[in-house]
């Protein structure tokens, strides 16, 4: 067949097609790695060489002209739903374009932060925040932590290099400068909890780090005794970790709370084990603060806690590192 019979044969056979099946029966016959365009091909290779420019230009023109049809046959066919076959195969495994893409979360970290200050917005505190770079007045001074205090070492915190005489700024090492950011601005009732970020160079260990968090809560008002700190630590407990966990305040001591303590709250354990963990500190605010911040303490009294986060996460999930979540590790984290 020479090569315009050829073509005049595809011509023919493009305007008679009427399916799918057949349109590729055609691709294949004239197209295809052995159909008759390839054989053409070939044969023109065994040509002398001034016949091969010719027939080689001829065969181009020809091999666009089938290409050409061949694709308006397919659009025509495409378009006619008696070609297509429109029934759907819910039996299919559905595509898995997506597979590569893992939706997002938030850190277990966040997580627990959000369920405590939901928790403690159900008992009717208010979310305050205060700055991390802080100065020694907020972090220390009206704290009751005067400037020889052992607690304010530069070795113990973070300062922030500056020049001398100016005023000494350091990242807070406890969210406890939030109450009196809070107390400077609001009288009381005072009802809050702030959560937040700390630092304190500590040797970093499996319950320590040198960056944590903290959730910081404070009450003001008259009439407030330690019975409501001790309901108030109680509820929560019960209500974040369950109904059968006890809690137990120890002796303690913080510069800006008397009396201090610290509570524990016991855990029993699948095994029949039941064990105490240290969860935060607490106290009645010691007059001395208040006094810092023209609040009455004949008329007002006040309780203050301090949670560690990443302890009470650490708890609620069995977590038994605190490295753990600050090393980003996917597998890790995505198991929250
Ligand atoms: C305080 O920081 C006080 N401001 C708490 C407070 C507030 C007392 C209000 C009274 C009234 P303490 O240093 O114990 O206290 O820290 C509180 C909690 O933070 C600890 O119980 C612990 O859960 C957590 N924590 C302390 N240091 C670290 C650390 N390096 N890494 C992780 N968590 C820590």
């Amino acid at each position: 067949m020479n090569l315009d019979e050829l073509q005049a044969a595809a011509q023919k056979e493009l305007s008679t097609l009427a399916t799918m099946e057949q349109l590729e029966a055609f691709r294949i016959k004239y197209l295809g790695g052995k159909g008759l365009l390839k054989a053409a091909s070939d044969h023109l290779k065994t040509l002398p060489n001034d016949q091969k420019r010719t027939h080689g230009g001829k065969l181009n023109t020809v091999k666009q002209a089938i290409q050409i049809g061949y694709e308006e046959a397919k659009t025509r066919l495409a378009g006619n739903p008696e070609t297509v076959d429109t029934r759907v195969d819910i039996t299919e495994p559905g595509r898995m374009a997506f597979v590569d893409y893992h939706s997002g979360s938030l850190h277990i970290v966040h997580q627990t932060i959000e369920a405590l200050t939901d928790l403690f917005g159900q008992m009717g505190f208010s979310i305050a925040e205060g700055p991390e770079i802080e100065d020694e007045f907020h972090n220390f001074e009206a704290l009751n932590v005067p400037p020889q205090h052992p607690a304010r070492d530069p070795l113990d915190n973070f300062y922030i290099q500056r020049p001398p005489g100016a005023t000494a700024y350091m990242l807070r090492s406890q969210t406890s400068s939030v109450q009196i950011r809070v107390l400077e601005k609001q009288k009381p009732p005072i009802r809050i909890v702030s959560p937040g970020r700390v630092y304190r160079p500590d040797t970093v260990d499996a319950t320590h780090s040198f960056m944590f968090h903290q959730i910081e809560g404070l009450v003001v008002d008259e009439h407030i005794t330690m019975i409501d700190l001790k309901t108030c630590i109680d509820q929560f407990a019960k209500a974040f970790f369950g109904a059968d966990v006890e809690t137990r305040f120890r002796p303690s001591f913080f510069p800006f709370t008397e009396p201090s303590a610290e509570f524990d709250v016991q855990f029993h354990y699948a095994d029949g084990e039941s064990r105490w963990v240290e969860l935060g500190g607490c106290g009645m605010v010691d007059p001395n603060v208040l006094e810092m911040v023209h609040v009455d303490p004949e008329k007002y009294t006040g309780f203050a806690f301090g949670l560690g986060v990443e302890r009470i996460a650490m708890r609620k999930h069995g977590i038994e590192d605190i490295r753990l979540l600050f090393e980003n590790d996917v597998r890790f984290l995505q198991q929250f």
